[in-house]
Order: C-alpha cells, then structure tokens, then sequence
C-alpha cells in the first residue's frame, strides 16, 4: 500500500547513490530512481481501515458507503461465514484518494489477535473503524488498545441495529426504540471509556444507509478527513468555502516546495537531458495536480455545478486563466518563455530561460525556476478557485 511521504525527496544518500549509479550504470540506472521518487508524487492517499471481529458487518459497510448491494458487481464480498482473509482496499464513493480497507476479522482460528496485529501492520493505515455486532469483546477491546498505541484515532460502530429491534417485534415486547438505542450506546460508550475519554460510537443498520447514525457518521467521517494532518485529504475536498480553497493553498504550497526540490535533485545529476525532460514533466505534473486539486478542471466544475445548484457555464464564466485547458510540454515550454507568467524580470529570465530551454541547468536555478513557475501558478489558480466558490455559492 502507498505511503505519502511528505519530506524532502532526495536525501543525500539518495543524490549521491544517483550520481555514483550514473557513473558506474549510466543513465538507466539513475532514471529508474528518479522514475520510482515521481511515482511517490502520486501516492496521497488517506487510508480507512475498518477492522473487527469476522462476521461483524465490515465488508456490507462497506458496500452500504458505496452505495452497493451485496450482490452488485464490483462489491465487497459478505456472508455468514469467514469471507475475507486479507486487506482489501475500495476506493470512497466520493472523496477522491480516500480509500475503505477491508481487514479480515479479528480472533478467527485464521487470524487470532495475536497473529492479527502482527500481519495486519495496522500502522499503515491513517484511520480506524472498528464494527462490533452485537457485545464489546475482548478482541475489540485489543484493538483498541493497539490503535490508541499506535497514536490513531478511530470510530466505533455497533452494526445489525435493525436486527436488534426486530427481535424485539418477534418477541412480543413493546419498547421505547430510543431508550433501547441509548442503553446500547452507553453499554459500548462504557467499556470505550477504560481505554479513551469520549469514545465515539454510532449504531447503524448497514441494510438502511439513511437511518440510525448512518448519516452522522458519513458527515463525520468526512470531517475527520478535512481536519486530518494529511495534506491529500483536504486537498480531495470539494471547494465549497473560500476557506476550504485558502486551505488548499497552504498544502499546495508546502507540496510545491517539494517538487521544485526535486526538480533540483534532478539537475544535480550531471546526465546532459536527464534533468531537463524531468523537470519539464515535474512542471506538467505540478500543473496538472494544483489545477485539478483546486477544482478547475472541467470534470471538477461541473461536479461543483451539480452541488451548487448552478449551470456550469456561468461557473466557467468566472475562470480566467489559460491553465483550465490542456497541460503538456509544449504548453509548459511555452510557459516558460513567457516571462510574465513566471513574474520574473527579464534580466533574472536571461540567466534561467535559457539553459532551461538549452540542454543542462544547476541544481539552484532549478529549484527556482520550478518554484517560481508553481508558485506564480497557484497564486493565479487561487484567484480563479475563488471567484468559483463565490459565484457557486454566494459566499463573500
Ligand atoms: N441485519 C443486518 N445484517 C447485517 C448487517 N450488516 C451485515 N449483516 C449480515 O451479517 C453477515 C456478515 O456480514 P459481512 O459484511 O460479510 O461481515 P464481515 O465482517 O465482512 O465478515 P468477514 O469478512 O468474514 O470477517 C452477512 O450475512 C450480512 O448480510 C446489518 O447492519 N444488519
Ligand atoms: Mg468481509
């Protein structure tokens, strides 16, 4: 599974493993790196896993956040016995680079707790969600005591709510459902409280997504996820508030710093044309990734469109800069002739322009050029993001 990494790209041991690879290997072998370190670029993921005891409920949960039936092609496979025996991760239905994992039962002859938490590598996941049927069981209790030592947060579920209250149809017993709801939340919230002071806990009927704590818990989730360390999350949110865009702007910013240290490490190797067609597809690729997180692409406004009611024409109307449409080479070339777009004097453009567009250029001027362009770049996409966000929602 894809870890974000959000430091420095190149340690020193990575440049100076690069430049010997390049002596001794020549330039496959320092491409490969450099090809490895753009992929981590891309693994931003936040990732959920819902954990507990086989037969609890997880992967119809799962398929219930998706909006899918048990029998849907594409869904999480569910049963009456042991189904799942290893992670399986499904992408959120609606927040991008969130995804649901699946984690077999815990405490199965397969995979009891010890054995569990062992494999289970539980540190890989950001977020925890664990579903319990029916008793607060030992195995839960070990759960969450691994996840509070692993300093993560989670959400505990009581699912098969529905099946409580049939039975108490079935047997014949006249009870007043919201008291029944709130002895069941108090028992787990009871047995939560030896491990962490105010648990969370929702009751839901996997079968009835709009019932019970369903919605809640999808609101909270989401919250969880604006409000979570990780830049990608925040950065998947729709931009329905100016301040949801300013807070894009600070991840944006602090990710451009990234690359333009990558672009730098990759001018620092001494392979003529090396750094110069990576640093072009460092810059598309920045681009690409700051115009579709501030929602400007045309995929992402007409979603906005679709939730603020609007046509997407006159949210459109409202976005001027030549970054809405296609973002390759050819455009980033030309982008980095046109000294205006960079806000660079002419004078400091003689000394970068033209060894960017020449062959070879330094690790400094690398890393400012890539910079600056970023840099100018989001400044302008924030000005249109914006403009979006007050015409599609009247805020101001
Ligand atoms: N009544 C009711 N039944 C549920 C609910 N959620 C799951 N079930 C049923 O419980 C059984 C087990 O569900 P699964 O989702 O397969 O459970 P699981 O936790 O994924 O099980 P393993 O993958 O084997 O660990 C299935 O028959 C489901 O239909 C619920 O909210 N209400
Ligand atoms: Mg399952």
């Amino acid at each position: 599974m894809a870890q974000s990494s959000n430091s420095s790209f190149f340690s020193e041991e990575e440049l100076d493993k690069l430049k010997s690879d390049c002596k001794t290997d020549g330039l496959e072998a320092a491409s490969l790196l450099i090809q490895k370190k753009l992929e981590e670029l891309d693994n931003t993921e936040f990732n959920i896993a819902v954990t507990g005891e086989s037969g609890s409920g997880k992967s119809t949960f799962i398929n219930a956040m998706r909006g899918f039936q048990s029998d849907d092609e594409g869904a999480a496979k569910t049963g009456n016995t042991l189904t799942t025996t290893e992670p399986i991760g499904y992408k959120h239905p609606n927040l991008l680079y969130v995804y649901l994992w699946e984690l077999p039962g815990i405490g199965t002859k397969h995979f009891p707790a010890d054995k569990y938490m062992k494999k289970m590598e539980l540190k890989r996941y950001d977020f925890f969600i664990i579903i319990s049927q029916s008793r607060f069981t030992e195995n839960d209790a070990k759960l969450v005591k691994e996840i509070k030592q692993l300093r993560k947060n989670f959400y505990f579920i009581r699912s098969k709510i529905d099946g409580d209250l049939n039975t108490f149809e079935m047997d014949g017993r006249k009870v007043n459902t919201a008291e029944e709801l709130d002895k069941i939340r108090n028992y787990y919230v009871d047995n939560l409280n030896e491990a962490i002071a105010s648990p969370t806990v929702f009751l839901i009927s996997n079968f009835k997504v709009n019932q019970f704590d369903f919605p809640v818990l999808n609101k909270s989730l989401s919250d969880i996820i604006k409000n979570s360390e990780k830049e990608v999350p925040i950065l998947s949110l729709p931009n329905t508030t100016l301040e949801i865009v300013e807070k894009k702007r600070k991840w944006l910013k602090k990710q451009i710093r990234v690359w333009a240290t990558l672009s730098g490490a990759a001018a620092a190797i001494p392979v003529p044309g090396l750094s110069f067609s990576c640093n072009i597809r460092i810059l598309v690729a920045g681009l690409i990734h700051c115009r579709n997180c501030l929602g400007l692409d045309v995929a992402s406004l007409q979603r906005l469109a679709k939730m603020a009611g609007k046509p997407v024409e006159e949210l459109k109307s409202v976005v001027k800069t030549p970054l809405v449409g296609e973002i390759n080479e050819e455009f980033v070339k030309r982008m980095l002739l046109h000294t205006d777009f960079l806000g660079i004097s002419v004078a400091e453009a003689a000394i970068d322009i033209i060894p960017i567009v020449g062959t070879i250029f330094g690790a400094g001027s690398s890393f400012y050029m890539t910079y600056k362009l970023l840099s100018n770049a989001l400044d302008d996409l924030i000005e249109n993001a914006l403009r979006v966000v007050k015409v599609a929602f009247g805020t101001d």
